[in-house]
C-alpha cells in the first residue's frame, strides 16, 4: 500500500499521507511525499497542490519508534526532512496544506514549509517535541518565528501545547478556518492562491535584538517555570534564537545540532520512554478493546474528596452522575467543595460558567439509592473500612443491573474480600483515583480473582473516556502503585530517625525531581489517612520488621498535616510546609529512646534509599504478577506520584542507572540496615544476566 496518494481535481493535485493511525513521517513517507511532489510539478494538468492527511487527522509528527532508536543509537539515523521542506518551498505552483485533527511535530514542519496552510477549526497545531525531550528538528525552530513571529514560536515550542485553529490563524500561521469539507475548501483556495513567498524568506516578523532580548529572557524563564530540571526547552529558545540571529541556512544547522545533541540525552531516552509505555499500558493480552459508549450513567457512594473528585471526573466526560451520601450536612458539604472547585477553575481560565453549570447539571445528589439500578457502573468511594465497603457492596449487589461495574476505590484493600460478599465477584473491579481525582491523570483498575474480561476492559475503556490513564494492577495490598509507596514511605521516616531532617528529605527528593517531598505528601494526603490505612492493612504486625517511631505519634497529638495546619511541617495562611522544632525534637528523642546513633545523613544517601525502596519493591510486584510489566509501574509512578517524566519512572530509572549498580547498594544497605532490603529476586537475576527491565518486558511481550 501507498503511504502518499495522488490525485487531480479540477486542476489541483491532492497529495494524501496515508499512514494509520497518525500518518507520523515513517520511512517511506517523506520519501513519498517528494515523489509526488515531483510528479505534481511535471503535470501540465496541475495548477496548484493541496496536501493533507488521510483519515483521522494529519501529520501528528515524526514517527516516534524511529527517534526512539535514534536515542539509543539504533537504526539508520532520523528523519532526513531537508530535501523534502525545501522542495515545499521551492515548488512552482502554489502548496496549500489542508490541516484536520493534529498537525503536531514533524507535521507542523512540513506544514509550514508551504506557502499557504488551511484547517478545519477542529484542528490543533503544535510543536510537542519537548514531551519526548527534543526540540523540533526539522527546521520549525527556523520557520515557525517567521510566520508567527518570535514569542508565539517561544511559547509553542516551550510549553509544547497545541494551539487552535482560531489562535493559530490570529497567529498568521494559518491563512483561513476551512468550514464544511476541508478537501473541497482546501481544492478551491488552491485554484485562487497566488504563488507566495517561500517562508523561510519571510523575515519580516523577526524582530530586531533589542526588541527580542525581553522575549528570549522571558522564554527562559518560561523554560524554567514549566519544566525545571529540562534541557530541551532551553535549547528550544536557544534555536529560535538562532532563526532571529544567523541567516536561514546556518540557523537550519544550528537547530540540527541541538536536535542531535537532545535525541541521545538520557531525558529524551525517558520521556520517549514513557511515551510508548503509556500506550502499551492500554494493551492487555487476552482482552479486547470495547468502547466506553457501554457507559452513560455512573453512580458514585460516598461525597467525599475522593467522590467528589470523580464525579467531576465524569461530568467532566459528560457521564450523567448520581452521587450519594448518607447525610444531608455530607451531601451539602460535598456538593458545595464540587462547586467551589469548579469557580477556581472559572478564575484561571479552563471553564467558562456556562462549561460549569452544565457540568453541575449532570450531577444528581441524593440520599439512598433511587436510580442506582439504572447505573453502568457504581463507583463506592467511601473511606478505607472493610466492613464498611462490605456493606456497601451487598447493598448494591442487590439493586445493581445485570452487567453494571461494581467498583471500589479503595487504595490499598483486597478485591477479592470486596467482592466475596456479592453474587457477582465478575462483575467487581477496582477504580483506583488518586487526589484530586478530577486533575490526577492515573486510575489504577484491579482485577479481583474472578472480574471477567469483558469488566476489565469497560473500565479500561472508561478510564481512556475520563481523559484518564488505565493501568491494570493485580489485587495485592496496595496493588501497584501504594504497594510500592510503604516501603518508599516508610524508608523517608528511617532516613529522618538515622539523623536527617523531614526538610532535608524533601528537598533531596524534589532536587531529583520528584513533584513533592514525602513529609509534605504525607502532610497533604493526611496523616490520619495513612493512620487508618496501617490499621487496616496490618502493617508492622510482623515481629522484627523496623517500625516508623514519629507517625503514630503526629497522629495520637491530633496533628493530621494541612487541614490541622499541623503535621510533619506547620502552616500558615499560604500552606507553605514550615519546619516544625517540635517535630524535630520528637524525632530526636524517639529515635534515642529507641536506641538509635544518629548521625550526618547525606542527600545521595536520602535519593537512593528512598528511590531503591521504591525500585526493589517494584522488581518483586513485577515478578509476582501484580504489575503486567515493568513500564506499567513506570505509568504508575509518572502519573499518580509525581515521579518525573524526564526519569521515566522507578524501573526505567534503573534500566538507565544499571541493575548491577543499583543491586549493590541495596547490598550494602541490607548489610548496613537491616533486612528489609533483601534484594527482590528478580532484582538479582536480571543483574546477574545483565539485563535490565525493558528485557524482562521484551522477552515477556515476544
Ligand atoms: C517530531 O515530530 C520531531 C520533529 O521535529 C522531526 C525531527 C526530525 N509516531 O495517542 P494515541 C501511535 S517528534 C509513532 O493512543 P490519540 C501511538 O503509539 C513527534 N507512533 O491516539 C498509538 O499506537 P498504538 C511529535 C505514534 O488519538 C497510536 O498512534 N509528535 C505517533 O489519543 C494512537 O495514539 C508528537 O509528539 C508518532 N508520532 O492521540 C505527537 N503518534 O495504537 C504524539 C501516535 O499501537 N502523539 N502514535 O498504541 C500524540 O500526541 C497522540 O498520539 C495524538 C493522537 C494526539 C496524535
Amino acid at each position: 500500500m501507498s503511504l502518499v496518494t495522488y490525485n487531480v481535481q479540477d486542476g489541483v493535485a491532492v497529495i494524501a499521507v496515508d499512514n494509520p493511525p497518525v500518518n507520523a513521517l515513517s520511512p517511506g513517507v517523506p520519501e513519498g511525499l517528494e515523489a509526488a511532489l515531483d510528479r505534481a510539478a511535471g503535470d501540465a494538468g496541475v495548477k496548484a497542490l493541496v496536501v493533507m492527511g488521510a483519515g483521522r487527522t494529519f501529520i501528528a509528527g515524526a514517527d516516534i519508534a524511529v527517534l526512539q532508536d535514534m536515542a539509543w543509537g539504533k537504526g539508520p539515523g532520523g528523519p532526513v526532512l531537508h530535501d523534502l521542506l525545501q522542495k515545499l518551498e521551492d515548488s512552482a505552483k502554489p502548496v496549500v496544506m489542508a490541516i484536520h485533527g493534529t498537525a503536531l511535530g514533524g507535521g507542523l514542519e512540513v506544514a509550514i514549509a508551504g506557502h499557504y496552510r488551511v484547517a478545519l477549526a477542529s484542528a490543533q497545531l503544535g510543536q510537542p517535541e519537548v514531551n519526548l525531550g527534543i526540540i523540533p528538528g526539522a527546521e520549525g525552530t527556523q520557520r515557525l518565528p517567521r510566520l508567527a513571529g518570535i514569542e508565539k514560536a517561544i511559547n509553542m515550542c516551550v510549553s509544547g501545547k497545541p494551539i487552535a485553529a482560531s489562535e493559530a490563524l490570529a497567529a498568521g500561521l494559518i491563512d483561513k478556518v476551512i468550514e464544511g469539507d476541508l478537501t473541497a475548501g482546501a481544492i478551491a483556495f488552491a485554484q485562487r492562491a497566488p504563488l507566495a513567498a517561500k517562508t523561510h524568506e519571510r523575515n519580516g516578523r523577526l524582530g530586531t535584538v533589542a526588541e527580542n532580548a525581553p522575549l528570549f529572557a522571558a522564554g527562559l524563564a518560561l523554560a524554567a517555570k514549566l519544566r525545571p530540571s529540562q534541557e530541551a526547552p532551553r535549547r528550544a529558545v536557544e534555536a529560535i534564537e538562532a532563526a532571529a540571529t544567523l541567516p536561514f541556512e546556518e540557523g537550519c544547522r544550528r537547530e540540527r545540532q541541538i536536535f542531535a545533541e537532545c535525541v541521545v540525552s538520557d531525558q529524551a531516552k525517558s520521556l520517549i520512554h514513557a511515551f510508548f509505555a503509556e500506550r502499551a499500558a492500554a494493551k492487555i493480552p487476552g482482552i479486547g478493546k470495547p468502547s466506553a459508549s457501554a457507559i452513560a450513567r455512573v453512580a458514585i457512594i460516598g461525597a467525599g474528596t475522593m467522590g467528589g473528585g470523580i464525579a467531576m471526573a465524569c461530568a467532566n466526560a459528560g457521564l450523567s452522575v448520581l452521587l450519594k451520601e448518607t447525610k444531608a450536612e455530607a451531601l451539602d458539604a460535598g456538593l458545595a467543595t464540587i462547586r467551589r472547585n469548579y469557580e477556581t477553575s472559572v478564575k484561571r481560565g479552563r471553564f467558562t460558567a456556562q462549561d460549569v453549570e452544565q457540568r453541575l447539571a449532570l450531577i444528581h445528589p441524593q440520599l439512598d439509592y433511587a436510580s442506582f439500578d439504572s447505573a453502568d457502573v457504581i463507583i463506592e468511594a467511601v473511606f478505607e473500612s472493610m466492613a464498611l465497603k462490605k456493606q456497601i457492596f451487598s447493598e448494591i449487589d442487590a439493586i445493581a443491573r445485570p452487567g453494571c461495574i461494581l467498583a471500589s476505590n479503595t487504595s490499598t484493600l483486597s478485591i477479592d474480600e470486596i467482592a466475596s460478599v456479592t453474587a457477582r465477584p465478575s462483575s467487581v473491579i477496582g477504580m483506583h483515583f488518586f487526589s484530586p481525582a478530577n486533575v490526577m491523570r492515573l486510575l489504577e483498575i484491579v482485577r479481583g480473582r474472578a472480574t471477567s474480561p469483558e469488566i476489565i476492559a469497560t473500565a479500561m475503556a472508561l478510564a481512556k473516556h475520563l481523559k484518564k490513564v488505565g493501568v491494570l494492577a493485580g489485587n495485592c495490598p496496595g496493588f501497584i502503585g501504594n504497594r510500592m509507596f510503604f516501603p518508599y514511605m516508610y524508608e523517608t521516616q528511617f532516613l529522618v530517625e538515622d539523623g536527617a531532617t523531614p526538610k532535608q528529605v524533601d528537598a533531596a527528593l524534589t532536587g531529583f525531581g520528584m513533584a513533592m517531598g514525602m513529609f509534605a505528601v504525607d502532610d497533604m494526603a493526611g496523616i490520619d489517612v495513612a493512620w487508618r490505612v496501617r490499621q487496616e492493612m496490618g502493617h508492622f504486625r510482623e515481629p522484627g520488621v523496623r517500625k516508623p517511631l514519629v507517625q503514630d505519634q503526629l497522629y495520637a497529638m491530633g496533628r493530621y498535616g494541612q487541614k490541622t495546619g499541623k503535621g510533619w511541617y506547620t502552616y500558615g495562611e499560604d500552606r507553605k510546609p514550615v519546619s516544625d522544632p517540635l517535630v524535630e525534637e520528637l524525632i530526636a528523642t524517639s529515635a534515642r529512646t529507641a536506641g538509635i546513633a544518629r548521625r550526618a545523613i547525606g542527600d545521595q544517601e536520602i535519593v537512593e534509599r528512598s528511590v531503591y525502596a521504591l525500585i526493589n519493591e517494584g522488581a518483586r510486584v513485577l515478578e509476582e504478577g501484580f504489575a503486567l510489566r515493568a513500564s506499567d509501574i513506570d505509568v504508575v509512578y509518572l502519573n499518580g506520584y509525581g515521579f518525573p517524566g524526564w526519569r521515566g519512572g522507578p524501573m526505567f530509572y534503573a534500566d538507565l542507572t544499571g541493575l548491577k549498580k543499583i543491586l549493590e547498594t541495596i547490598e550494602r544497605f541490607r548489610r548496613e540496615l537491616g533486612p528489609r532490603w533483601e534484594p527482590a529476586p528478580l532484582l538479582l537475576k536480571l543483574a546477574a544476566e545483565g539485563h535490565g527491565f525493558r528485557d524482562y518486558d521484551r522477552e515477556r511481550e515476544a
